[in-house]
């Protein structure tokens, strides 16, 4: 059967894992509210309402890197300006001052040193780990230990068994970039895929735990994410390793990729919703305030996330690739963030472990509930809604259930301009006179679209009020019917509408 918004929605309520084929038509469809609902739910099956963040503290001992990436604003050739390379006194500074902070974890990566061997990142780790020994240390990207590997000669395992055994603790998302090949080489060339993920399987397999990050909203399309979830989801099925998977918005300074714009809310919401949705076996989802902002992030709790990572303090690599969040949050902010969207919020450790509850809140579970019900609107009390219906939207919890009654109302009143997925207007003219050429021109069209809105629209509006009227009538009628049967096939997701009274009269007749 053909995958659909319908089927997908019956395969996650029966408890079934998703295709690439319908991850792909989550990611096209404009129903963003829909596979939120869906996100959302699924996430309170395996969280009820509880939204996790820890203390930490990044320290990213050095931008020195002998890669060049296209997309990095971080790295420094030696002798750069802004080059740095922090010494292990540095270092012990600034680990002391997270503990001091109360930070439970710190989260070290860096670039690739063409200096620092094998031996000086294992006394870095001792260092920190003599002073500080509850101190968790995440660190290290599975580019920094490949490279590691490949300087010293050794197998991947022996030196991760080294960092280990030095305080090494877990290790982080990092260098993951985007999987896909023909994107991949476009960006960078550091490590491939296969041996990123080596790494972590690696580390998996002796115990050591790490997270997954995906790059997105550069060049890649949707089928290039897809393909690296589905890497993801492979080696999660054989080893259970991951604890987290963060999606890392794209920062658009200072790159060499010539891309200067931001992800769209939009996006960044959908694309949280998809992973939680096909990632069905990790457990936790970060909405990464850091790369989305605070308020992207926050709604983000309501679209499948159930972690917001830490207050970050010193985050470096999206700061000097024009993010725009701050460098820290506190951490009454964070749990602020949690509870003004309706959450409650635990701080955790690295691993998952809950540390402390800080509010008890009696999470209401319809208020996560799918498929909700909706009492219809009563529309004939257009343009005002009843009191009863003004109380619902007013004091109900469920997210979506009044986004959909709002919905409702705004569809009703302003029928196809709903603000976050215009309406495509076409005027008839346009459209080929032979119904070979309507499948392209329709792709032609949606492209445009989706590059002026960042989305597809959610209806398509036919004018025929300048139909050419020397036109014979049979011929017209039966090329817009053609055009409306391949469209709506094509597409069946957007609502088709005909304006243009002068248009259809002359038809009519
Ligand atoms: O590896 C680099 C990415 C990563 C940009 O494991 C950029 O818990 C956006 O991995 N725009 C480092 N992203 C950050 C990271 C991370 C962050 C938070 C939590 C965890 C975790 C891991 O940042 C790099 C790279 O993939 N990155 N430049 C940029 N312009």
């Amino acid at each position: 059967m053909r995958s659909s918004l319908l089927t997908i929605e019956q395969k996650i309520l029966a408890g079934e894992r998703i295709t690439d084929e319908d991850a792909l038509v989550l990611y096209k469809s404009p129903n963003l509210a829909k596979i939120g609902a869906l996100a959302n739910s699924f996430n309170y099956k395996k969280h009820g309402g509880s939204v996790f963040y820890n203390i930490n503290r990044h320290i990213n001992p050095t931008n020195i890197c002998v890669m060049d990436c296209k997309f990095c604003a971080f790295a420094r050739k030696p002798g750069d300006e802004g080059a740095y390379a922090y010494t292990n006194e540095q270092i012990i500074e600034k680990a002391s001052a997270a503990v001091d902070q109360g930070a439970t974890e710190v989260h070290m990566v860096g670039g690739l040193h063409p200096r620092w061997s094998l031996n000086h990142y294992l006394k870095m780790l001792e260092l920190i780990k003599s002073k500080f020994p509850d101190l968790h240390i995440k660190g290290f990207t599975a580019v920094e230990i490949d490279w590691l590997a490949k300087k010293s000669r050794k197998p991947i395992q022996d030196v991760l068994l080294s960092l280990n055994k030095a305080g090494l603790d877990s290790l982080p998302g990092g260098g993951a970039e985007i999987f896909h090949p023909d994107i991949r080489e476009k960006i960078t060339a550091k490590l491939s895929t296969e041996e990123w993920l080596e790494v972590h399987k690696t580390a998996h397999n002796m115990g050591l735990e790490s997270n997954a990050t995906m790059l997105y909203g550069h060049v890649e399309g949707y089928e290039h994410r897809i393909y690296h979830m589905r890497q993801l989801r492979q080696l999660q099925d054989e080893t259970h390793g991951f604890n987290a998977f963060i999606p890392l918005a794209f920062q658009p300074h200072n790159n060499q990729m010539g891309i200067d714009h931001y992800t769209s809310g939009f996006d960044d919401l959908k694309n949280l919703a998809v992973a939680r949705l096909y990632l069905d076996n990790f457990d936790h989802i970060k909405s990464y305030w850091v790369m989305m902002g605070q308020d992207i992030a926050q709604l983000g709790l309501y679209f499948g996330a159930n972690d917001l990572d830490g207050t970050v303090a010193q985050e470096k690599i999206s700061r000097m690739a024009g993010g725009r969040s701050g460098m820290s949050m506190t951490q009454g902010s964070l749990k602020k963030l949690v509870h003004k969207s309706g959450f409650q919020s635990v701080e955790r450790d690295t691993l998952y472990k809950p540390l402390r509850k800080n509010q008890e809140f009696k999470i209401n579970p319809l208020s996560f509930h799918y498929p909700f019900k909706i009492d219809p609107v009563d529309l004939a009390s257009m343009p005002l809604p009843s009191l009863d219906h003004m109380m619902q939207l007013a004091t109900n919890k469920n997210f979506f259930y009044t986004g959909s009654l709002a919905r409702q109302i705004q569809t009703h009143q302003h029928a196809h301009t709903i603000s976050y997925a215009p309406c495509l207007k076409i005027s008839y003219n346009t459209i080929p006179k032979h119904p070979d050429s309507f499948r392209s021109f329709i792709d032609v069209i949606l492209k445009e679209s989706y590059a002026q809105h960042s989305h597809f629209p959610m209806t398509a509006e036919v004018d025929l009020a300048h139909i050419e009227q020397e036109q014979n009538k049979q011929d017209l009628l039966k090329n817009l019917l053609a055009f409306i049967k391949i469209f709506k096939n094509d597409r069946p997701e957007i609502s088709f509408i005909l304006s243009g009274t002068k248009g259809i009269w002359y038809l009519a007749q």
